[in-house]
């Protein structure tokens, strides 16, 4: 029976390899030159990767062929303590190998690098670098003991083990400390949470953030800073947020595709969705929050830094926040974003301004302008 699956393993592997050499001259006729190089290069990947896995194979039926020896020969002809204590050191080396070519190659991939852009992110990424760090060091230090004691310990005939049943010193220890370390970094993490979506500043501009598949509206709250009220009833072409002109507080609200705010002013955004689950993620200004259909979600943050000083700093005149969809939603979740610009209070003043309010009414009334420079003297210059 085990001969026939060896036998079976076998001839599924010779298949794959034709199969995918095959491939490479049947995409080498339908396809241009490059494409072709580059399936060409996959198909060879591919190959390599079945050669390994044949490899892998042919190595564990020797050792099986010699076990089976050992069986008839009623002899060990294998040492399979020395050749897992030896694995364990494999693994030791490469895991921690591939551990730190992880680091380096993807985390310039990170968050982490990207450049931050609101009140809070300092303190946001300090809580994840010690986070990080401090996982990252028991993790490197637990692995290299593991192994290395799984080396060192291997089976030996001549060495008897001791029979150690328990020490409570010793698990009060690895408990307590643990537990103590987590405790602080949770507790820090959920005041840094609650600050975070909790606003305090009553002034905080009021912006809904709409999302559906597969896009995003933005709503302003217009002069009152307060949103009208909305009905999924009323939800249709024309009106895609669903929002109650005639209620108070709607006639002035603003509905864009772009999200503009003012530089260092308090932005609450609400959050809802009209279909799925989506998720709300602002990288740059480390801001995530889902968005959930019959469940109004929230988060206020204050942008630092208006576009343009991002675009110099970065030295790169093409660079844009943005604000990205991150739970997958559905086959055109990839491209539901929305441009987000950090603008000065005078250009955001001038912006709001051109854009047309929910009713005529609203337009007449719309004094958001004026209700922002009056608060803000250096706008109104
Ligand atoms: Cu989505």
């Amino acid at each position: 029976m085990k001969h026939l699956k060896i036998k079976a393993s076998f001839v599924l592997m010779i298949a794959m390899i034709l199969f995918s050499s095959l491939s490479v001259f049947a995409q080498d006729m339908t396809t241009d030159a490059a494409e072709a190089a580059k399936s060409t290069a996959s198909n060879i990947n591919w190959l390599i990767a079945g050669i390994a896995i044949l490899l892998v194979f042919i190595i564990g039926m020797i050792f099986d062929i010699l076990s089976k020896v050992g069986d008839v020969q009623k002899k060990q002809v294998i040492n399979w303590g020395k050749i897992n204590a030896y694995l364990a050191l494999v693994f030791l080396v490469v895991g921690l190998s591939a551990f730190a070519w992880e680091m380096y190659v993807h985390g310039k991939l990170t968050l982490f690098t990207l450049p931050s852009a609101s009140a809070h992110a300092d303190e946001y990424d300090n809580m994840f670098m010690i986070t990080l760090w401090l996982t990252g060091i028991v993790f490197v230090i637990t692995h290299i003991l593991l192994f290395w004691y799984t080396y060192k310990y291997k089976e030996d005939k001549k060495r008897k083990a001791l029979f150690y049943p328990d020490n409570h010193k010793l698990e009060l220890l690895w408990t307590i400390v643990p537990a103590f370390v987590l405790t602080i970094l949770v507790v820090r993490g959920l005041i840094v949470w609650s600050n975070m979506t909790t606003s305090k500043d009553k002034d905080a501009m009021n912006i809904e953030v709409f999302g559906y598949q597969f896009a995003w509206n933005a709503r302003y709250s217009g002069a009152d800073n307060k949103l009208g009220k909305y009905d999924f009833r009323q939800m249709g072409i024309v009106n895609a947020l669903g929002v109650d002109s005639t209620k108070e507080f709607a006639g002035d609200d603003v509905i864009t595709t772009e999200l503009h705010v003012p530089v260092n002013k308090a932005i609450y955004l609400h959050f809802r969705a009209k279909d799925v689950i989506h998720s709300a993620y602002l990288p740059h200004f480390r801001a995530q929050m889902n968005v959930v259909p019959g469940l109004p979600t929230k988060f206020d943050f204050t942008p630092t830094l208006t576009t343009n000083e991002m675009r110099v700093k970065l030295e790169n005149p093409n660079f844009d926040y943005i604000l990205l969809c991150n739970k997958i939603c559905g086959s055109a979740h990839y491209r539901m974003k929305m441009k987000v610009i950090v603008d000065t209070q005078a250009d955001f003043d001038k912006w709001i301004k051109e854009q047309p309010a929910l009713t005529a009414k609203g337009t007449e009334n719309n004094s958001l302008h004026s209700f922002l420079s009056k608060e803000n003297p250096i706008a109104s210059n």
